[in-house]
């Protein structure tokens, strides 16, 4: 690890793209104060505003008083400053690949999922269509991409030797707790059981090749099916059509870190209602 520093983070659970960033920080185990930025939709504080007087947006990461702003590009640069547990990959053409899909998922996904949003009744349809043409091209990244997990040869056994890895905690704390009943030991068990089927059945499950782009992906789908399910009452995944895709994304919602990034499921959906309201209210 790089050696000690001042690093602050300005962002907010309930903003996908600083979920992106908690996350990259949590993997490579990174200390950092968080600021969190309660009213960005209305009232942004001034140290917001000084660190990002172009976009005055969140996420902002100020390491030792320098301010670097957009998601994307903080997490290439904590990948560069602590080069432990790299989030991208080493291959330059993997790297670019894993920028291309993260591009494509802030230029076609995010912009389609703020339309629906803010949608007549009538329009909603078409725009599921849009958004569901864009998901086939990562249903088709995923289902190419299933060297990168669960696969045969060198990159499979990493990856299932990972699996190994992730599976000592969880026996331990399951071993100590043996007999106990708690919602807690269940979603240790639940872990357990994932994590267990996933070595027996190769090939079943891919992922997107890196954890940033592993982030950039579930982040703004778990933004987006709340959108979809709860704001527009439209169900947007279906599990035939996007098999590999609606699998990937129920196994990552397992992952425990991501469950605890992100906020109780009401206030996140508060908030998005919010953000509905308030862009309702500007056209
Ligand atoms: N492209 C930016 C997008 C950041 C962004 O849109 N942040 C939202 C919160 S999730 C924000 O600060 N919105 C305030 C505003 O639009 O004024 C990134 O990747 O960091």
């Amino acid at each position: 690890m790089a050696e000690e520093s001042d690093l602050k983070l300005i962002g907010s659970r309930k903003c996908q793209y600083s979920c992106r960033v908690i996350y990259a920080m949590y993997t490579k185990n990174i200390p950092y104060e968080f600021i969190e930025e309660e009213d960005y939709l209305s009232t942004k504080t001034t140290l917001l505003v000084e660190s990002n007087p172009v976009h005055k947006k969140i996420p902002v990461l100020i390491h030792n008083g320098k301010a670097i702003a957009e998601s994307m590009i903080i997490l290439e640069y904590i990948d560069e400053t602590w080069p432990d547990e790299p989030i991208l990959r080493k291959d330059p053409y993997e790297r670019a690949r894993a920028r291309f899909w993260a591009k494509f998922v802030d230029d076609k996904i995010v912009p389609a999922g703020e339309r629906l949003l803010i949608a007549e009744d009538e329009e909603k349809d078409e725009i599921i269509k849009e958004i569901q043409e864009q998901m086939t091209f990562l249903e088709n990244v995923i289902k190419e991409n299933s060297e990168y997990l669960l696969a045969e040869g060198d990159e499979g056994d990493y990856v299932n030797d990972e699996i190994r890895k992730l599976l000592v905690p969880i026996e331990k704390f399951l071993e100590e707790n043996e007999g106990k009943e708690s919602e807690y030991v269940d979603r240790m068990r639940y872990q357990r059981k994932v994590l267990m089927d996933l070595l027996e059945q190769k090939n079943t499950v891919s992922d997107f090749g890196c954890v940033v782009l592993n982030a950039v992906v579930y982040f703004a789908m778990n933004e987006l099916l709340m959108i979809s399910r709860e704001i527009a009452q439209i169900e947007l995944l279906d599990a035939d059509q996007f098999s590999k895709f609606t699998r990937w994304l129920g196994f990552t919602s397992q992952n425990f870190t991501i469950s605890s990034i992100l906020p109780p499921k009401d206030d996140y959906l508060n908030h998005i209602r919010a953000r509905a309201e308030a862009a309702k209210s500007t056209l």
